[in-house]
């Protein structure tokens, strides 16, 4: 499967006494332009978010905060990621089904998208994912 986890800039004092601080630049560290941020908070342990994919949307995720477990599906195979560093990034193409799991309460997961919210650009029916995949070739046309 083709994803990308990368490492996080993270800055701290010669002393580490006044706490850490990442950053991610645009184009830069990761291959897209950001046009939307959110993020994800007030979640409990053991609640799953997720269960769709996107047909446009790149998208740069990260946990600030936690831990968050990121089950992906490409119709062909599955990996799960595990969020629990401000220095880990996860860099998703369109066309991944996403399930995500928080592994610890009050975890945020934190979004950068390459695009505008659109509902309707999202696939929220695994079966019509599978059908998404296999007629696009996500691979080949999709990317
Ligand atoms: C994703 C994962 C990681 C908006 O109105 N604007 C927005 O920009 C977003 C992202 C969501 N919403 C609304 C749509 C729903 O009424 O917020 C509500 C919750 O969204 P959803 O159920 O899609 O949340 P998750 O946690 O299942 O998925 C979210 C993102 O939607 C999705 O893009 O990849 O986080």
């Amino acid at each position: 499967m083709d994803i990308d986890v990368i490492h996080i800039n993270t800055a701290y004092d010669d002393d580490q006494k006044y706490g850490g601080l990442s950053f991610v630049e645009s184009s830069k560290d990761i291959p897209f332009e950001i046009k939307r941020i959110y993020y994800i908070y007030e979640v409990e342990k053991g609640i799953k978010r997720g269960f769709h994919a996107h047909k446009l949307n790149w998208q740069l995720l990260f946990c600030p905060y936690g831990a968050i477990d990121i089950l992906l599906d490409d119709g062909v195979e599955r990996k799960k990621i595990t969020l629990d560093s401000p220095s880990i990034g996860l860099v998703l193409h369109p066309g991944l089904w996403r399930v995500m799991t928080w592994q610890r309460d009050n975890s945020i997961l934190c979004v950068a998208a390459s695009e505008y919210y659109d509902p309707n650009e999202y696939i929220r029916d695994y079966n019509d994912f599978l059908k998404y995949v296999k007629s696009y070739k996500i691979r080949g046309d999709l990317i």
